[in-house]
């Protein structure tokens, strides 16, 4: 899953960046993107390769993209949006950093940024849809498909972004198909990607219960995405520490956990996907895959030819492993399931996938 780390400037998202990658970033960072990989930690792993002995553990990864802040058209300005915007055209769904912390003599203003930055997406967005659309209109001429669909979006996004609404709350509302979501995804229209709206709150407010953190989380509330508050800079401190050290600090802090497997549960909801894990002698691995996803469609997460190839699936729960303590007994108690091709995965499944190509 690809995210980008995006927000004003002086928010917090390199910081952010290098607290969840472990990589240096660029604090105050210029013109251009970092991109870093992220583990997500996830105690189902654990748990199985408690059961199933094996060689290494693969969790399931974020790879995140440290856009450089966006500085809203101003007196005399330009607006930074277009360069900005550029590196996160591709991302799966946007984490947008908004600052609540007060760094001396500078309330946060929650709202207001979120505000800015959201016209900045959608003037980046009317800028892509006009540069887009006399092309479009010439090779609509040649009467061929695709060309024609492409049209047909540009002309319905257009409008409505026009009158200040992000190509997102068109598709929440229902007003573009799952091929004309395609073909958004492919003009890659920033304002159409889910948001994960992060509360960067100061040390002061750890739980996120103050005023600002309220604001980010009924915001997102109302435009039905996900939110969490973390403190960035706390998350760097914590991340450069050893597990026992960080057990200590964090239950020093009154704080039950650090950002990393929030933020990713979060992103988790906000894009309808879940894991499937495998499990065996060389490795123990998490999958992520869309909630809803086929036997066949996971299998096709590991390999291509897995899913041409599907014959069937021998699947079991992590519960069921907790339970009963390993395969072996999973098989003698009658649970280990055989599933075929219309299988709905389910959320902690483990799975074997037989194929023949
Ligand atoms: N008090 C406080 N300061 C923070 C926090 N997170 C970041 N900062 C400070 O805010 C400043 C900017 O942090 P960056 O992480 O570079 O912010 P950025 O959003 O990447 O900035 P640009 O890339 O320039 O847009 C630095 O001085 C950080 O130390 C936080 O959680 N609390
Ligand atoms: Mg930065």
């Amino acid at each position: 899953m690809d995210v980008g780390l995006v927000g004003l400037s002086y928010v917090g998202k390199t910081t952010l960046f290098s607290a969840l990658t472990g990589s240096a970033g660029e604090v105050g960072g210029a013109m251009k993107a970092g991109v870093g990989v992220a583990n997500i930690p996830d105690p189902r792993l654990d748990l199985i390769a408690r059961h199933v002995p094996t060689k290494k553990i693969v969790p399931a990864t974020l790879r995140l993209v440290d856009a450089p802040g966006l500085t809203p058209a101003g007196a005399g300005a330009e607006s930074t949006a277009g360069k900005v915007l550029a590196c996160v055209r591709e991302v799966d769904a946007l984490c947008h950093v908004v600052r609540c912390f007060d760094p001396g003599g500078q309330p946060p203003a929650p709202e207001r940024d979120i505000d800015a930055f959201e016209s900045e997406l959608i003037l980046a967005d009317l800028q892509v849809v006009e540069n887009a659309l006399p092309r479009a209109e010439r090779s609509a001429r040649s009467r061929e498909k695709k060309a024609l669909d492409r049209l047909e979006v540009l002309k319905k996004v257009g409008p409505w972004l026009e009158e200040a609404r992000p190509v997102r709350s068109a598709i929440a509302q229902g007003a573009l198909t799952a091929q004309e979501q395609a073909v958004v995804r492919e003009l890659g229209l920033v304002s159409a990607k889910r948001v994960l709206y992060v509360a960067n709150v100061g040390e002061d407010d750890l739980a996120g219960a103050g005023a600002a953190a309220s604001a980010v989380r009924d915001r997102a509330r109302a435009d039905a995405m996900e939110s969490v508050s973390l403190c960035a800079s706390l998350e760097v401190e914590l991340s450069r520490l050893d597990e026992p050290d960080r057990a200590e600090m964090l239950e020093g802090l009154g704080i039950a956990e650090p950002a990393l497997p929030a933020l990713a549960r979060g992103l988790f909801r906000l894009l309808g996907l879940q894991c499937f894990y495998t499990a065996g002698e060389k490795e123990v691995r998490a999958w992520t895959i869309r909630a809803g996803a086929t036997a066949p469609q996971a299998a096709g997460a590991i390999h291509s030819d897995l899913e041409r190839g599907f014959i069937r699936a021998e699947v079991y729960s992590v519960a069921d492993l907790e339970e009963l303590k390993s395969e072996k007994a999973i098989k003698e108690a009658g649970r280990l399931r055989v599933e075929g091709k219309a299988y709905a995965m389910r959320d902690g499944d483990v799975a074997h996938f037989l194929f023949n190509v």
